[in-house]
């Protein structure tokens, strides 16, 4: 008899703990589920598919897209716009809100999501993930940009696929962070890792260290004390890891602990830092919560953020409680 559980098993036993659920997020998250199993599949076959490199076009932050990044997008929003639990879909390959076409149903909830994190990686045949994020929306109406606009405490849901040495959904819906491990020859997602939390202490951190004349005070004063190690004033020494895949940093840091960082920078006149609130600082911050760690800005906590913009960028510290905790108080110095 199989001890498996997989990870349709494990959401319905979830949401029996939960008398008013509907069904309608366990369904949602399992389309999510399948969506993910097809762009693991078209990104493992890499090269053979003719579709690595740029599309030569340009997504709205104004960065090259990989022809990826547009293909793993149709993937989601094709498994997604059909299922009648949404009432849109915002992308961060799409300018615009992502609508229902009008001959399927709307539903009650929102996704967000990042199709292809890290795709600069793909080329190179390192880490990649999707990240995604879900908020309740108004049953049944067509979802209008101010609808996604809600802070990251609202989320439902939230989760990250990385195809990586294995393809693994790692996911929250509030009662702590589990991680499934993809089990190619069945085709479900196994539990593999239950309840998985970030410990507090680390000695690993990891920031784009070429971008260190652009930063801030408080990131100069951490970056260099953890260079410094013993011979100076923390007393334990550190090492560095910089994958260029959030999913793959937050991954290890949820096995390790560790503290990542992609601060904001002085080139960045007005935008804030690189990465975007929506569909990656938010979900990643309510994992990274979940699992007993810490996301915040340096100057406040990113899920209490009140979204302007579905686009909008914000600087990201997180990871292990007692690291981020000396980049919050360096900041407030
Ligand atoms: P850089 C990938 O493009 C991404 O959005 C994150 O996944 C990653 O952490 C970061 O950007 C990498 O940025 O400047 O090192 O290429």
């Amino acid at each position: 008899m199989s001890t498996q559980t997989t990870l349709t098993q494990f959401i319905i036993e979830q949401q029996r703990k939960l008398p008013e659920a509907s069904g309608d997020l366990t369904l949602l998250i399992n389309d999510i589920a399948a969506a993910c199993k097809r762009i693991s599949h078209t990104v493992n076959r890499g090269s053979m598919t003719g579709m690595l490199g740029s599309a030569e076009t340009e997504n709205v932050q104004g960065e090259t897209q990989k022809q990826l990044d547009i293909i793993t997008n149709d993937i989601m929003v094709e498994a997604l716009d059909w299922t009648g639990h949404l009432s849109g879909m915002v992308s961060e390959e799409v300018d615009d809100i992502i609508p229902i076409p009008e001959q399927f149903p709307k539903g009650k909830y929102l996704a967000l999501f990042d199709p292809l994190d890290g795709s600069s990686n793909i080329d190179i045949n390192l880490t990649v993930g999707t990240i995604f994020s879900i908020l309740a929306g108004e049953d049944g109406a067509d979802a209008r940009q101010e609808d996604f606009l809600q802070k990251g405490t609202e989320q439902v849901c939230a989760g990250f696929v990385l195809y990586g040495p294995s393809t693994m959904m790692i996911i929250t819906t509030g009662q702590g962070v589990n991680g499934f491990t993809l089990d190619q020859d069945v085709g479900e997602f196994i539990l593999t890792h239950p309840q998985m939390t970030i410990p507090e202490e680390t000695q690993e951190f990891s920031i784009n260290m070429s971008n260190q004349r652009f930063w801030e005070p408080a990131v100069q004063r951490y970056i260099d004390e953890c260079l410094q190690g013993t011979e100076g004033s923390r007393d334990k020494n550190f090492n560095m890891r910089w994958v260029a895949s959030m999913v793959a940093e937050v991954y290890r840091i949820l096995t390790r602990g560790g503290i990542f960082l992609y601060p904001v920078d002085n080139r960045d006149s007005g935008r804030a830092g690189k990465l975007r609130l929506m569909y990656e600082a938010n979900p990643m911050g309510f994992i990274v919560e979940q699992a007993g760690g810490i996301c915040s800005t340096g100057y406040e906590r990113i899920l209490d953020i009140q979204p302007t913009d579905i686009h909008q960028r914000v600087p990201v510290i997180l990871g292990s409680k007692s690291e981020v905790e000396r980049v919050t108080a360096y900041h407030q110095e």
